[in-house]
């Protein structure tokens, strides 16, 4: 049984609630803010990558873009450095309603809050909100700290540099050039001789896969064409072109729902994230064929599919093979069968039913050759 009093204090509890809610909503139109973004704990690359689509899936949400990712040296008790960046958004929501969308991609990571500052696997803080002004008890908007933190203020220019901070009038640009920039670090990905990146104008969709990502970009490429693309972001596959000490080669039959048929393949895998594609190979052969090798060479690496993948097949050659008593089970949704071949054999194949031998095969078997006379 409650009684009178309880319902007091309850409606009493509800009409401050309420209230909270109308000092702090806003109407139901768009809105563009601005959000920070740090890990400093897992894989913060994966985890940054992560949230953006999750944000840009997100109802009421439309990612307008997201700056690079930088290294930064931590502010507040010793722990390892961040990752951060900023991103833009579009929403549709409160702000009360979008500090709740983020809070819950926090908690995807198990994110807990511990000490003040303290390492953290995923921190989604809302730095803007147009141009309002906000000091509620959970919330402060623009973010309180984001004018002394040069690892929010870096990335935010890259995106948002005429920005106005409705609190001091000044442009993040303006507040960039006010605050030590040395302990920020563009973070890059490694490249290339000869590579040259495109400029990211948007991000449309990104989707986050099982063993990969799929993007939509709006991009300028160097020619300074303009366009949106699709790419799938992969990490990598190894393969292995494994010989038997009698010279054979060891590939796998292999069922590619894709193209609905067997195909012929040397042994590879997908690389794990920070995963070495040496350590990947070496797992993947035991598993797909049952042989070890003593003798490792590396045959270096090439794009698999650069007109819409940016992976790349890491290719070694696996010699002094020994066949193991008890081989490690195969992956459940694997049908593999064991097929051995002198090379003479398998270029006649490749010759003569090109359809039936996968292209990073073809590739691999020419950077083999020359081991293989
Ligand atoms: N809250 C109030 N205003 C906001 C806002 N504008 N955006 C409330 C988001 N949240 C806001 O808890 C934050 C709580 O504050 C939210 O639940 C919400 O109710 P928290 O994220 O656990 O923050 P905290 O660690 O307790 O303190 P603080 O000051 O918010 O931490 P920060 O600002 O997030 O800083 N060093 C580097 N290099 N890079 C970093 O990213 N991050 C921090 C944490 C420390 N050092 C860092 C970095
Ligand atoms: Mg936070």
């Amino acid at each position: 049984m409650h009684n009178v009093g309880e319902y007091y204090l309850v409606s009493i509890a509800l009409s401050h609630f309420y209230s909270l809610l109308s000092r702090m909503s806003v109407s139901r139109s768009s809105h563009l803010c601005a959000i920070a973004l740090g890990s400093n704990i897992g894989n913060s690359q994966q985890i940054l990558n992560t949230a953006i689509a999750l944000l840009s899936q997100t109802p009421k949400i439309t990612l307008e873009k997201h700056s690079q990712w930088y290294r930064t040296q931590p502010i507040g008790p010793p722990q390892p450095d961040y990752l951060n960046g900023c991103a833009i958004l579009k929403v549709e929501w409160t702000p009360p309603e979008l500090l709740g969308i983020l809070l819950k991609i926090e908690r995807r990571w198990g994110r807990k809050r511990r000490e003040k500052w303290g390492p953290r696997s995923l921190d989604l803080d809302i730095l803007f909100y147009g141009d309002r002004i906000l000091q509620t008890s959970p919330l402060t908007i623009p973010h309180p700290h984001l004018r002394e933190r040069a690892f929010v203020l870096i990335p935010l220019a890259e995106i948002a540099p005429h920005w106005v901070d409705p609190v001091t009038g000044k442009t993040v640009k303006d507040l960039r050039q006010k605050v030590d920039c040395s302990g920020v670090t563009l973070l890059k990905t490694p490249m290339l001789p000869g590579q040259e990146p495109p400029q990211l104008l948007k991000q449309r969709l990104a989707y986050q896969g099982r063993k990969f990502n799929f993007e939509v970009n709006r991009l300028r490429l160097p020619n300074d064409v303009e366009g949106d693309w699709e790419c799938i972001r992969h990490p990598g596959g190894s393969l292995a072109v494994p010989v038997t000490p009698e010279g054979k080669l060891v590939l796998v039959r292999q069922y590619r729902f894709a193209i609905c048929g067997r195909l012929l393949e040397f042994p590879a895998g997908t690389v794990e994230p920070h995963e070495d594609p040496a350590e990947t190979i070496k797992r993947e052969i035991e598993e797909e064929t049952g042989y070890r090798a003593k003798t490792w060479n590396s045959l270096g690496k090439f794009p698999l599919a650069p007109g819409y993948s940016d992976e790349y097949i890491y290719a070694f050659l696996a010699r002094d093979l020994e066949k193991l008593d008890n081989p490690p089970h195969q992956d459940e949704d694997e049908d593999i069968e064991v097929v051995l071949m002198t090379p003479q054999e398998l270029e006649k194949t490749i010759l003569t039913e090109t359809a039936s031998v996968d292209a990073k095969t073809i590739a691999s078997f020419t950077l083999a050759r020359p081991w293989l006379e």
